[in-house]
């Protein structure tokens, strides 16, 4: 059936399970219950400025960093939605340092890895921000799921996506096989998401690159040669790329899938604590690895491994990312192979 724009996320996601006959609709169940969550959250990062929530929490998270109470919020929120939904059976997310068991009798046959507000450096002052997610199937076979459910590769996902709190609110998702990548817009004045990008393929050549270039005296050399190489390429005495960078990594991919850009955020040589980088594999580079690829496009480390294929170790483990537009990350793959 043709995707019409303007049909609900809810409709969008039943339609697309009748295609699926072995669907059971738990999975349907589960993105209905985090499309909830993000509702409330968008919400509250709405009003955070006017309810005076703005600000840090003071405690800090297992990575060191500071929480601020709408990471908090958002990570209670997702928490509380999910521990007693019925759909998964354990969860993971940046704010816990362990793994997030279910309420007893809920448990369900997926696992959800989240990051609930990614790009909190920017909450204070009103750039955009957003939740990323991550589902499998859970492989361990007793009531409550496992770690070993949760470090699953990328390639194993059955569903990823992001809420950006942008201008507007925009879910994006997939669920792989050829699904598609779809854009949905939250009316706040309905409470809906209707469907606004159907089909999203990200433009084969980048407009943009975004990485933060304060770094680029530690960067390794073959990152140096990559982003040199860019700058060069002019085409007929046209500048052919601009920078792009947001520092909010769900806000500077969006960006990149609709626009055509590549996103880079590689290891570095002073960065001893993070040798491979500072994003996340299981709530941030494996999600949106699976949809710049569903979308057209690629995501691969610093030393041209395909993300998907990386097997987790870690709850928590970093890995360094280049995604985005197909010509431009093809083009880093071939630097980073030589490096
Ligand atoms: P966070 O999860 O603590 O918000 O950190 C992740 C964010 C990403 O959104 C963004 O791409 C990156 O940190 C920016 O880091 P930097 O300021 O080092 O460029
Ligand atoms: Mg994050």
């Amino acid at each position: 059936m043709p995707k019409r724009k303007g049909i609900t996320v809810s409709r969008q996601i039943m339609d697309s399970q009748q295609t699926h006959p072995e669907a059971t609709g738990e999975l349907t169940g589960l993105l209905s219950e985090l499309i909830v969550a993000a509702k409330i959250i968008s919400a509250e990062v709405n009003m955070a400025g006017l309810a005076g929530i703005l600000g840090q929490s003071g405690k800090t998270n297992v990575q060191g960093e500071e929480v601020q109470k709408l990471d908090d919020f958002a990570n209670r929120t997702l928490k509380r939605r999910m521990e007693q939904c019925g759909y998964v059976c354990i969860m993971g997310s940046e704010e816990d340092d362990g793994v997030i068991p279910v309420l007893d009798g809920y448990e369900g046959k997926y696992t959800l890895a989240f990051d609930p507000l990614d790009g909190s450096s920017n909450i204070d002052v009103n750039v955009s921000i957003g939740t990323i997610f991550s589902v499998h199937r859970r492989k361990s076979e007793g009531k409550q799921g496992e770690m070993s459910d949760l470090l699953q590769k990328g390639s194993e996902q059955v569903a990823a996506g992001y809420i950006i709190y942008g201008s507007s609110t925009v879910l994006v998702y997939t669920t792989g096989h050829g699904d598609g990548v779809h854009g949905f817009t939250l009316d706040p004045s309905v409470g809906e998401f209707f469907l606004s990008h159907p089909d999203i393929t990200i433009p084969e050549k980048a407009k943009y690159y975004s990485v933060n270039e304060a770094y680029s005296r530690y960067w390794h050399d073959d990152t140096t040669a990559y982003i040199d190489k860019l700058k060069d390429m002019d085409e007929q005495g046209e500048r052919s790329y601009s920078l792009r960078y947001i520092g909010s990594l769900v806000a500077d991919f969006h960006r990149n899938l609709i626009q055509g850009g590549v996103f880079l955020y590689p290891r570095d040589k002073k960065s001893t604590d993070k040798p491979d980088g500072k994003l996340r594999l299981l709530y941030e580079a494996a999600p949106l690895a699976m949809i710049a690829e569903e979308a057209g496009g690629m995501a691969i480390t610093d030393d041209g491994r395909r993300i998907l294929d990386i097997e987790p170790k870690d709850l928590h483990q970093r890995v360094a990312l280049v995604i985005g537009s197909r010509d431009e990350v093809a083009l880093a793959e071939e630097y980073f192979k030589k490096g």
